[in-house]
């Protein structure tokens, strides 16, 4: 009877995980990701660009009465900016085309509020033209940012502006396309100019801007777009400005509860949701600088080239991607001080990642699923990014391990869910076999899109990874040691 038991067990497990003869994949883990978010993943990071009236005036946020005379860079070039932030091993910008003050760095031609009234160029500049067309040349994906907060307008508050929003995005989408991210920020309501109202609104957030109506309207023209905002739909804020997401770093979450005042909505946003139903994964924006706009007493303060790469490790490094907010200066550059860090940044990224030990190693787990080759641990370190290792439905747990052949100088570890399948992994630890012993030398939550993991620095000749939580089977596409 016990062995009647025990062959019953084996026989559904093994039947269960195969068809035809044939070991299945496991079978996804909702919510997944849809192609467009897994081409964002892909991307890692990106800049931000903030670049108006308040370069010139020194302000952070514009009030809306900024005569357009002042927007006036000396010697812009946007073929610079491209070159650096591509230096830089970024792939993509995000431009703000109208922050809050709701000047237009484009000649709109709904509003008066605009370079098209600029001495700048006698009025025939175009800042998002001519940045969309330096991203070309160099091969950088281009997204904006247009404020729906707009202090200049007589009309906010009422329909009348959020059609003017809608004409915008119209505009931008069919003559400065291709757009890979729109960005709609959280900042509204309050004081501003108004058309020479000077006086504080409140509009009621999210009704008064019927962001479904205007995302099927962006959807039509531009499909892949990737939307970002603290609620997505596509993806969410972090929950701060300061270069960081939470350990654990879930890509789900609730978005619909977002502005039902929740308690705790930062910290929220930071981790992520476990059971959350949608795959809405989070964007890491901060500043090279204190601020978002370029001002000449912060030059001493630009983030070294050491504290952006703690950035990278706590965004990119916990599944999120990171925008990065680099400013043009008055001449319409980037600054020399910003420059300097940026690619000591890239050296440091190239440095630490120089030479994946995994490549020359060999791999092993304490089991794989249906004893398939197709889900073996040598797909962890084959280099392709659409192989896995899995294990059985039933087994929420395993342990990895990678053979070396010899004792080398280890510092960080980069694991990847192969997360087409959903993401799984609720905790892991990892361990180096030094001098006879395996000794622990990191541990974290998630794993998600990427993690890299810096550890205790060590010589070991082998590394051990314990997957031990799992929300469904792991299924992991890659490890790199370095
Ligand atoms: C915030 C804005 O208020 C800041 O000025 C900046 O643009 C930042 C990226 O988003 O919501």
């Amino acid at each position: 009877m016990k062995y009647l038991k025990l062959f019953v067990i084996i026989f559904l497990t093994v039947t269960s995980i195969t068809c035809n003869g044939q070991v299945i994949p496991p079978p996804p883990l909702y919510p997944v990701p849809t192609q467009q978010q897994l081409d964002w993943h892909e991307l890692e990071q990106y800049a931000f660009i903030h670049f108006t009236t308040n370069t010139f005036t020194g302000k952070e946020w514009g009030f809306g009465d900024e005569d357009p005379d002042v927007f006036n860079p000396s010697k812009l070039n946007t073929d610079q900016w491209a070159q650096t932030i591509k230096d830089a091993g970024l792939k993509g910008l995000v431009l703000t085309c109208k922050h809050h003050d709701g000047f237009c760095i484009w000649p709109s031609e709904f509003t008066e509020h605009s370079v098209k009234n600029s001495k700048w160029k006698n009025g025939e500049g175009d800042v998002v033209r001519a940045v969309s067309e330096s991203c070309k040349k160099v091969g950088l994906k281009f997204g904006i940012y247009l404020s729906p907060w707009d202090r200049n307008r007589a009309d906010y508050g009422s329909p009348s502006c959020v059609e003017y929003y809608r004409n915008q995005l119209k505009e931008l989408f069919t003559n400065y396309g291709p757009i890979f991210e729109m960005w709609f920020d959280g900042a509204n309501g309050g004081d501003g100019y108004y058309g020479g109202a000077n006086e504080k609104r409140k509009i009621k957030v999210p009704d008064y801007y019927d962001w479904p109506t205007t995302i099927e309207m962006i959807r039509k023209m531009e499909p892949n777009i990737i939307f970002f905002s603290d609620a997505g739909p596509d993806v969410r804020w972090c929950g701060n400005e300061s270069g960081y997401v939470g350990d654990p770093n879930w890509c789900p979450i609730n978005n619909d509860s977002i502005y039902s005042g929740k308690k705790d909505i930062l910290n929220y946003l930071n981790h992520g949701y476990e059971t959350g139903r949608k795959w809405i994964p989070a964007e890491v924006d901060v500043s090279i600088r204190p601020g978002w706009f370029f001002h000449e007493s912060e030059n001493s303060k630009v983030k070294s080239s050491e504290r952006l790469f703690e950035i990278y490790l706590t965004s990119v490094g916990r599944g999120a991607n990171l925008i990065l907010n680099i400013p043009p200066d008055k001449r319409g550059l980037l600054h020399e001080n910003d420059v300097k860090s940026l690619i000591g940044w890239k050296k440091l990224i190239d440095q630490a990642f120089a030479n994946n030990l995994a490549e020359n190693a060999s791999a092993s787990a304490d089991s794989y699923r249906g004893n398939s080759p197709d889900y073996q641990a040598s797909n962890l370190i084959d280099r392709n990014k659409d192989t896995y290792w899995a294990s059985d439905d039933h087994i929420l747990d395993g342990s990895i391990e990678i053979d070396l052949k010899s004792e080398q100088p280890i510092k960080y570890i980069v694991l990847q869910e192969y997360i087409r399948l959903g993401q799984r992994i609720k905790a892991f630890n990892i361990e180096a076999y030094v001098s006879g012993d395996w000794k622990q030398v990191g541990n974290g939550t998630t794993i998600g899109y990427k993690r890299i993991v810096k550890i205790e620095p060590v010589e070991a000749k082998k590394i051990r990874i314990n997957l031990t939580d799992s929300k469904a089977c792991p299924v992991i596409s890659n490890i790199e040691i370095y």
